[in-house]
């Protein structure tokens, strides 16, 4: 979850971090109350992925094995490794944009290592430990979008360069955090910012309120966000290869294109917008 980081002050101990954000996870560092809140977390996220996520991401889930106690990230490293590349490096918060993008370039997750308070059970601001790794690295065993997510990584120094970071921010935004994919069986969430919140997974799948479009990189890359609010506006993939897909445009005529066009207000709908029709029955509170 991406936070008005830029000037609250951020929660962790930067004081160790090396000069790349990264620091040493430590195991005997965490309280009692740290592990009650893991395995409180834990246990409600788990109960809702069940028919509001996509098979993909609870097939993550399930080979994380949904660790009850707060795991250890050099461990888990070694097996998302092996399987699609990736690696999780623990780091004291959120971390400068360009260093972001450049361990996604190479493939390494960064992963907060403190855990939220009991009071913020709900709602932080902050990535903290269960965001980051309950939210993220599930996606990260799935080929497909483990191979978007670093060739998006690679697209940070180019929009660095080109003052274009808030255009490629929103992507992350909207199909990282926030992402919705369409399946036989209907509409699913898979985004990190929501499936690490009950309310949001439910009010993104089932709320008449917000507006459900079909992705578009351009429509996206115009459209604005709040992060203190549930959104109001969501993007649907037909599949994780259409996203891995516009990865591979260079997405510098794009900005320039977008640089005189207006952005959009994401409590509203812009000509042209593809809506997403729910096609399959309703989920059923059963499925939850
Ligand atoms: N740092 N640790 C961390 N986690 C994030 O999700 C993160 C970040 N820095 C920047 C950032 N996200 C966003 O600005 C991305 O859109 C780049
Ligand atoms: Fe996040």
């Amino acid at each position: 979850m991406l936070g008005a980081h830029s000037n609250s002050t951020l929660r962790g101990d930067y004081a160790r971090a090396r000069p790349d954000y990264t620091v040493d996870q430590d195991m005997a560092a965490y309280s009692d109350t740290d592990r009650r809140v893991w395995r409180q977390l834990m246990r409600r996220q788990c109960a809702i992925v069940r028919g509001a996520a996509c098979d993909a991401f609870v097939r993550g889930i399930d080979l994380l094995q949904a660790p009850p106690e707060i795991p250890e990230l050099a461990r888990v490293s070694d097996f998302i490794a092996a399987r699609t590349g990736w690696r999780l490096v623990a780091v004291p918060g959120f971390i400068p944009d360009a260093v972001f993008f450049a361990h996604l370039a190479a493939r390494r997750f960064p992963v907060s290592v403190w855990v939220r308070r009991p009071d913020e059970i709900d709602y932080l601001v902050e990535p903290d430990l269960f965001h980051d790794f309950f939210g993220h690295v599930p996606m990260l065993l799935h080929p497909v979008f483990a191979d978007y997510l670093a060739a998006y990584g690679a697209k940070g120094a180019q929009a660095e360069a080109l003052g274009a970071l808030p255009r490629l921010a929103r992507l992350y935004w909207y199909m990282v955090e926030f992402g919705l994919i369409d399946t036989p069986a209907g509409l699913r969430a898979y985004g990190a910012g929501m499936l690490s919140s009950k309310a949001e997974t439910l009010y993104s799948l089932d709320s008449p309120q917000p507006h459900r479009i079909w992705f578009d990189l351009a429509r996206v890359m115009r459209t604005d966000y709040m992060i203190d609010s549930f959104q109001k506006t969501y993007f649907v993939l037909p599949d994780f290869e259409h996203l891995y897909a516009v990865m591979h445009d260079d997405f510098a005529p794009l900005y320039r294109r977008l640089a005189d066009t207006p952005d959009i207000d994401p409590a509203t709908r812009a000509p042209g917008d593809r809506v997403y029709a729910p096609h399959a029955s309703p989920r059923h509170a059963a499925d939850l």
